[in-house]
């Protein structure tokens, strides 16, 4: 499991959604977050009901972004959260047992927080200032590392934030052994082999 896709409805609109979710499979995406910041939860299940059939298809599992109760009646296979978004045991609560639950962390300390939590896995970024999540600040690539020790050894982290192919090389090199990678895929001319490029990299380095 080390890339991390997120179909983001802030590149792609909800017709688009199953076009471009089958893209991102057939390249070799291992995990695929619904993401729409901004969307209706009506329209968000539109969209969801499309793309996690697409998903149990090939075996990958679909997490639903900030909506643990949308991700429980539509039976997703868990949601992701912000640091603001409420403790651990509250989105268990809601989407049940089984399910995974990510967490989005931007420090060091975040993210040994989020492990001692139970959390199933987390987020660790933005690595780059990224449009994607405008104005937060980067945390460059130093603390990778102690990071992928503490943390990445016991859970999945996926590095995340302005990942782009050309810079993927650094990450790595910094100790990162997965990512998300968002607008570098979903702008990409051919969203699959671009994402087909960036899988066997991960899959050259970290194996
Ligand atoms: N979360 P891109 S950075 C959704 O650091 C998201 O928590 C982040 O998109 C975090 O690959 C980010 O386009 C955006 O930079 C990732």
């Amino acid at each position: 499991m080390q890339l991390y896709a997120i179909l983001d409805l802030g590149y792609v609109t909800p017709e688009r959604a199953g076009d471009v979710t089958s893209a991102l499979l057939r390249g070799g995406a291992d995990i695929l977050q619904v993401r729409a910041k901004g969307y209706g939860k009506d329209q968000i299940a539109e969209v969801a009901r499309r793309v996690i059939p697409l998903c149990r298809a090939v075996g990958v599992p679909c997490i639903l972004n900030d909506h643990p109760d949308l991700a429980a009646a539509l039976d997703a296979d868990g949601v992701h959260i912000g640091q603001d978004d409420g403790t651990l045991a509250e989105a268990r609560a809601i989407v049940g047992p089984g399910k995974l639950i990510g967490r989005s962390t931007h420090s060091l300390a975040q993210a040994r927080a989020a492990h001692e939590e139970g959390f199933d896995y987390i987020g660790f970024g933005p690595l780059f200032p990224t449009p994607t999540k405008a104005g937060r600040p980067a945390i460059g690539l130093d603390d990778i590392r102690e990071m992928e020790q503490d943390v990445g050894s016991h859970i999945p982290a996926f590095c995340i934030g302005g990942i782009k192919p050309e810079s993927l090389d650094a990450v790595l090199a910094a100790g990162a052994r997965r990512v998300v990678i968002v607008s570098a895929l979903l702008t990409a001319p051919n969203i699959e082999s671009a994402t087909r490029a960036v899988k066997s990299r991960l899959l050259r380095d970290t194996t």
